[in-house]
């Protein structure tokens, strides 16, 4: 069976699933840092009719478009880098000072309670932005009319607000309060 890009997409979506959201729907057990047994990821992908192996695995991380997951230096484990929902990891990602400048890309019919509430990390562990406005441009594509939001990032580290840079360049803070925008 060829591995074409379309395959390829289509698996990153499963494991952005399984080790972001619900790694219970296949059994699979995350330690705090997000890592998961490849073995346990295989098999409980099979049960569900999924063939998976270690050489696709590895194309799809390789490939990535995003670097959205890694693999462990041996070799046997994979997370996901950011995006988490699931309770089950709180990954503990290096404090960084960040530029003055991050975006935050969201969809136009959100502006009425961002304005209201500030970003608001919602279901997934964390605010994500980006140092590219273009990145920031696509990801409020996905929700609708796009609106990007440009956050004093700096300003808010030196009023003590923690930032973290996840290992494929996405920033992450806990919520950005309207007055940074
Ligand atoms: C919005 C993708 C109403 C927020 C991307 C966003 C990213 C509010 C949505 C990553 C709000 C949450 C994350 C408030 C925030 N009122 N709406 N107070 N505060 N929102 O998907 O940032 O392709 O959880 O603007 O590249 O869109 O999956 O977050 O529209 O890095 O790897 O609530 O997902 O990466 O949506 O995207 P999400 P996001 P992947």
């Amino acid at each position: 069976m060829g591995t074409d890009n379309k395959q390829l997409n289509e698996i990153s979506k499963f494991l952005s699933y399984v080790l972001r959201h619900e790694p219970q729907s296949i059994g699979l057990q995350l330690d705090t840092e997000g890592w998961a047994d490849i073995e346990g990821l295989i098999a409980g992908a099979a049960k569900q009719g999924r063939t998976l192996d270690r050489t696709i695995i590895r194309a799809v991380v390789s490939t990535n478009d995003k670097k959205r997951f890694a693999i462990s230096e041996d070799g046997a484990f994979i997370r996901a880098v950011q995006g988490h929902s699931t309770p089950a990891v709180q990954r503990e990602y290096v404090e960084t000072e960040p530029p003055e400048t991050l975006y935050h890309g969201t969809a136009t019919r959100f502006l009425e309670s961002i304005r209201e509430q500030g970003l608001k990390a919602g279901a997934r562990h964390h605010v994500h932005l980006s140092p590219d406005k273009s990145i920031a441009l696509a990801v409020g594509k996905r929700y609708g009319s796009p609106v990007i939001l440009e956050i004093q990032a700096l300003r808010m580290y030196r009023e003590g607000f923690k930032f973290f840079l996840a290992e494929n360049g996405v920033w992450l803070t806990d919520s950005v309060p309207t007055r940074f925008f």
